[in-house]
């Protein structure tokens, strides 16, 4: 047995991750003994795999070597490699080398900086064939014995083995966003910083981040550089070069910067943009299109020039295509969505007028609905549901049907002393075992606005949770279904139902489903979002807030609503609150 989580891994890897790590493995192999241009075709191939995946044994079985040879980095002698990979499940060329070098190389590789002529030395003067190899031999100082290493390199490389192991886990975008956006201002007012802007997987806005990825150009780098790993925030500096440097910050998540320069500023914002696979699928269209893409820059083949792109939009327009949004930039449709002009205007940030999901110290918020007003008021809302837990949730004081009479009359004085502002008087009615709600259908059609979550019974079975939640979503009063898959990041998974029987049921009852912006939520998620819009179901984004500060999430829902391909018009809580009020009314008397 081994501690070793990288080994373990091996065990259930994937045809496709095997046949990665064969790729990966000819390329570190064919750069130690000098063989040119081969490496990097390797590399090419080895990401064309891993992010294309399935598609990539798919096109192989419908045209064999010759249809492989479409995707970026596999020529003919990495095609017929693949196909007899795919024929055998082995390459004969690939059980040589490693009887020659019998090294673990994939994992070895996977530790920051340990290139292809590192891990030869390894092997040559100290024989480590693997990670266990290698911790003993850092542990008894051999690896600053062999030629040309000394004690520093040992001890980086000790460390970046350390950073290799924990480096998995994934933080909230709401968490990060904070200080990408402090490091982007201490950059931006570096002398000679012309560009700044984040990229990568924040960008993009997803709902977790692996690290924070810069982009800057600059007349004077090495001023940015020195800015950049002398930051208060660093804990570690990985890396410090020229074009690129690789920090840790104290909270424990990496910073990439690249720095470069101002003519390939566009290809390289859309390359480090991503996601990896955007990236390919792209870069498969531009060498149909007789380009080659790349974050050095668009290359024609025709001319045998590079083709100066300031930004992002000239290196689309140049292929022929709308630009899409960072967003929905993950490599499913969006290319060919842009290149047919059929992308929707996404829902712009700052839309949402209204929050239909608030709490208050009535249930489990912290303060009163005037204080919650005053704070929804500040960050530019017009209106807000007040929307507090009901009865089942005892031990929050969940309220009964009096309780929320009494509210609904409280609100109903607020509404006469405020001005420029409605409250809705709503509820989070509660989701029993049985699809049934817990306040009375009496009670119910007296609020503006009737929300539903599910809080208890989180693990029936498939068949019984569409069964409960189709049943509630029937209750006429019903307006919408709150947090509706009630995942929770990092903690619970999300519940087991038929996602699309309820966005069925859910266009027939006219219920709206909700985006639940509270950042461990993020509940629906984007290809939800997606699915609903298609299905013509009206959404709405809320914070969830508990407290003053939440409705800052806001923007949150919205970046979802992107991600899922959401205008304007498919959420309903962008209308002005008098609209609203219309449409809530009219749907409730035209309700069977
Ligand atoms: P993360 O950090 O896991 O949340 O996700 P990203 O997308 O920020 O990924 P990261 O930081 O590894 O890389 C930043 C961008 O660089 C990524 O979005 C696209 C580009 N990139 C990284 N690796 C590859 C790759 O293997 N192939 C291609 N074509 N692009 C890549
Ligand atoms: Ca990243
Ligand atoms: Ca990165
Ligand atoms: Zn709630």
């Amino acid at each position: 047995m081994s501690d070793n989580p990288s080994i373990r891994y091996h065990v259930s890897m994937t045809k496709i991750q095997q046949l990665q790590k064969i790729l990966i493995e000819f390329s570190y192999y064919d750069e130690m003994y000098g063989i040119a241009f081969k490496p990097r075709a390797y590399k090419l191939a080895a990401e064309s795999v891993s992010v294309l995946n399935g598609e990539i044994e798919n096109t192989w079985r419908k045209g064999g070597i010759k249809a492989l040879k479409k995707f970026p980095g596999i020529g003919q002698s990495i095609a017929e490699k693949i196909d007899e990979f795919f024929r055998t499940g082995k390459i004969k060329e690939y059980q040589t080398m490693k009887k020659k070098f019998p090294v673990d190389i994939w994992s070895l590789s996977r530790i920051e900086r340990l290139g292809p002529k590192h891990i030869h030395d390894l092997y040559e003067y100290l024989n480590v064939r693997n990670l266990s190899d290698l911790k003993k031999a850092l542990k008894t100082h051999k690896v600053q014995t062999i030629p040309r290493w000394g004690a520093k390199s040992e001890k980086r490389l000790a460390r970046n083995l350390g950073l290799t192991e924990r480096a998995s886990d994934r933080r909230l975008l709401s968490e990060i966003l904070p200080y990408a956006h402090n490091i982007l201002t201490a950059l931006s007012q570096v002398k000679g910083v012309k560009h700044c802007t984040i990229a990568g997987s924040i960008r993009r806005r997803r709902d977790t981040i692996g690290d924070i990825d810069l982009l800057a150009t600059s007349s004077d780098p090495d001023r940015v550089m020195d800015a950049f790993t002398s930051l208060p925030l660093v804990e570690t500096i990985h890396e410090r070069g020229k074009t690129r440097s690789s920090i840790r910050l104290r909270i424990g998540i990496d910073v990439d910067l690249r720095v470069v320069h101002d003519e390939v500023y566009g290809a390289a914002l859309q390359y480090f943009t991503g996601n990896a696979r955007h990236n390919i699928l792209l870069r498969e269209y531009a060498l149909s299109k007789g380009y080659t893409l790349n974050e050095y820059g668009l290359f024609q083949h025709k001319k045998n020039s590079l083709i100066v792109c300031k930004t992002e939009e000239e290196i689309y327009t140049r292929l022929g295509m709308d630009t899409p949004p960072p967003e929905i930039r993950i490599g499913d449709d969006e290319i060919d969505a842009a290149r047919e002009h059929r992308i929707p205007r996404l829902i712009p940030y700052g839309s949402v007028k209204g929050d239909m999901h608030v709490h208050t110290e009535w249930t489990d918020g912290t303060v009163s609905i005037k204080k919650m007003i005053t704070a929804a008021k500040k960050v530019g809302l017009s209106y807000v549901a007040i929307t507090d837990h009901t009865k089942s949730l005892a031990y929050i004081h969940g309220l009964n049907e009096k309780r929320i009479l009494e509210q609904i009359a409280e609100i109903k004085k607020l509404n006469k002393e405020i001005k420029k502002f409605t409250i809705f008087s709503g509820t989070e009615c509660d989701i029993l075992k049985d699809g049934t709600l817990d306040i009375s259908d009496k009670v119910l059609a007296k609020l503006d606005w009737v929300g539903i979550s599910i809080h208890s019974y989180f693990t029936l079975s498939r068949k019984e949770q569409t069964k409960r939640i189709v049943a509630a979503l029937s209750n006429p009063n019903v307006d919408c279904l709150f947090h509706p898959t009630c995942r929770l990041i990092g903690k619970r998974k999300a519940i087991d139902y038929d996602i699309d029987e309820i966005i069925t049921t859910a266009k027939k009852h006219r219920v709206a489903l909700e985006i639940d912006a509270y950042p461990n939520r993020s509940d629906l998620r984007d290809i939800h979002v997606r699915a609903a819009v298609q299905a013509g179901v009206k959404l709405t984004i809320d914070t969830d807030a508990h407290t003053p500060e939440d409705f800052r999430f806001i923007s949150l829902g919205e970046a979802i609503a992107r991600r899922g391909w959401a205008t304007k018009t498919n959420i309903l809580n962008t209308k002005k609150s008098a609209e609203l009020r219309a449409y809530l009314q009219k749907k409730r008397s035209t309700k069977h």
